[in-house]
This record gives structure tokens, sequence and C-alpha cells, in this order.
């Protein structure tokens, strides 16, 4: 089988997060192009995250924080819309450059224990790439085995658990910035791109880095892909919005401005 890379389009990348429900076409037209030239030589899991779609929706129920009164069961099918119009977006874009995209949803096939995935049935994925699909899959409601009932399950964090799983060989987090940098870049001018990042030097800049949106933005990303690394997965933090970004991180990225995650 080709080499797996799971690639987490993040919600800056395809979404405009400062605009609700307004998908960054340009960029998902960029990625979905650079994907269909790399399936020759490499197979993918592409995950996406919810941007202005499903964040906006999901913190109006408050569905992160799990169960607290029947009124937000209908936020539950609010976000599941929101992020399929978003999903169904990306799929039509990447069958127009002839990637052959299928959706997958987590809630579907997945539980969750206090926010964290327990169970995962993975067997459709691997039949998928063993015939040359490609999953597409969204961050998601997910069912919760403790007292939370329900939770979100980001993108982020299935990205990772997925990489381990099934053996990627690359997990690339694409974000809308050059990668982790040491305070928050559009606010500091001064901020400088940390290019290798693990558990022992990230915390110089721990208060530096901003929690973020409902699942935890930067912070997060960081802490699902050190996982990822320490299990072997090589890991990229990268500016998906650059042109030719995903096919020089899938590639080759030394010369390209990232941060590579690493155990340690
Ligand atoms: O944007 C969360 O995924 P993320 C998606 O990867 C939802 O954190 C449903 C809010």
């Amino acid at each position: 089988m080709k080499p797996l890379i799971v690639v987490k389009l993040g919600g800056s990348v395809v979404t405009r997060k400062d605009e609700p429900f307004k998908p960054n076409t340009l960029v998902i037209e960029q990625v979905s192009k650079q994907v269909s030239g790399l399936l020759r030589d490499y197979s993918f899991i592409l995950v996406h995250g919810g941007g202005s779609y499903g964040h906006v929706v999901a913190s109006e129920h408050r569905v992160d924080e799990g169960y607290l009164e029947p009124n937000q069961l209908i936020g539950l099918s609010r976000v599941k819309l929101s992020m399929n119009e978003l999903t169904q977006l990306i799929l039509a874009s990447l069958a127009s450059h002839g990637v052959p995209a299928v959706p997958v949803t987590p809630v579907s096939c997945l539980t969750c224990s206090s926010g964290r995935i327990e169970s995962f049935f993975t067997r459709p994925l691997r039949m998928m790439l063993s015939l040359g699909l490609v999953p597409l899959i969204p961050g998601d409601i997910a069912m919760d085995s403790s007292e939370k009932r329900f939770t979100i399950v980001s993108g982020d964090q299935l990205a990772s658990f997925l990489a381990v799983r099934l053996g990627a060989v690359k997990l690339i987090y694409g974000t809308d910035v050059d990668g982790v940098f040491t305070s928050d870049p559009r606010l500091n001018p001064d901020a400088s791109l940390i290019r290798r990042l693990n558990r022992r030097t990230i915390r110089g800049f721990a208060a530096s880095l901003r929690p973020g949106d409902v699942t935890g933005g930067i912070c997060k990303k960081i802490e699902e892909g050190l996982y990822a690394a320490e299990k072997g997965v090589r890991v990229i933090i990268g500016n998906l919005t650059r042109p030719e970004a995903l096919s020089l991180m899938v590639k080759d990225e030394a010369g390209f401005e990232c941060t590579i995650l690493e155990a340690g």
C-alpha cells in the first residue's frame, strides 16, 4: 500500500473564521488540486475542522460541555447540519479534481469517554484506503460514555488518533499561519516561528499560546500532535493557505516554513 498521510484541514483553512458559514473556496480548491496530484504516490485521510460552521453552532448550544438540558439535543442536530454543509463543499471540490473522497461521519463509528476517543470501528477506513478511496472526516459530535453523554470530537484528535492507529508516515496539521509562534503572530509583529517543538521546549512558550475555540485551538493541536510524534509519526504544523504548501509538506518539508513536533 502507498504511504499514508493524514491531513487535518483546519477550520481556518477551509472557512473564513471571521464570517459565519463562509467557506474558503479558493483554498479548498488549491488543496483538492494538490491532493489529486499526490494520489499517485500517497494515500490520504483528510480530516476537516469546523471553523465558522460547526464551532459557532456548537458553542451556541454548549455542546462541548455535554448534556446539561434537553434543549441541547436540537443543537446536536444543528451542529451536524452545519458540518454536513461544509463536508459537502469540500467533497464536491475534491470530486471535481478527480479525488475519490468518501465522507465518513465519526458519530456513527466511534464513542468517547470524557471527550477522548475510547473505541473507533476503523475497518471501513482500512478497506477504503486499500481500495484507493480518500476518507473525508469532519470534526463531529460524538456519544460519550461518561456522564457527559455527548461531546465534540475535534478534527485534531481524530487526525492524531487515526495517524497512529492506521500507521501513517506523516500527520499534517494545516492552519492559516506558518506553524507555532512564540506568541500570536497576528497581534505581535516580533513573534517568531518555532521550528521544532517537543514537550521539553514547549514549557517556555506555554503561557503565550492561547487556548482558542471550543475544542482548544493551538494548545490542543500541539498536545494531539505530540501524542502522534511520540508514537513515531512525523508531525508538521504548517500554513495550508500558501500555494503548493501541501505538496511541499508531503514530499519534503525541509526549507518550508513550518513547525515540526518531535518526541522527547
Ligand atoms: O474544528 C470541531 O472540529 P475542530 C468540529 O477540528 C465541531 O476542532 C463539530 C465543532
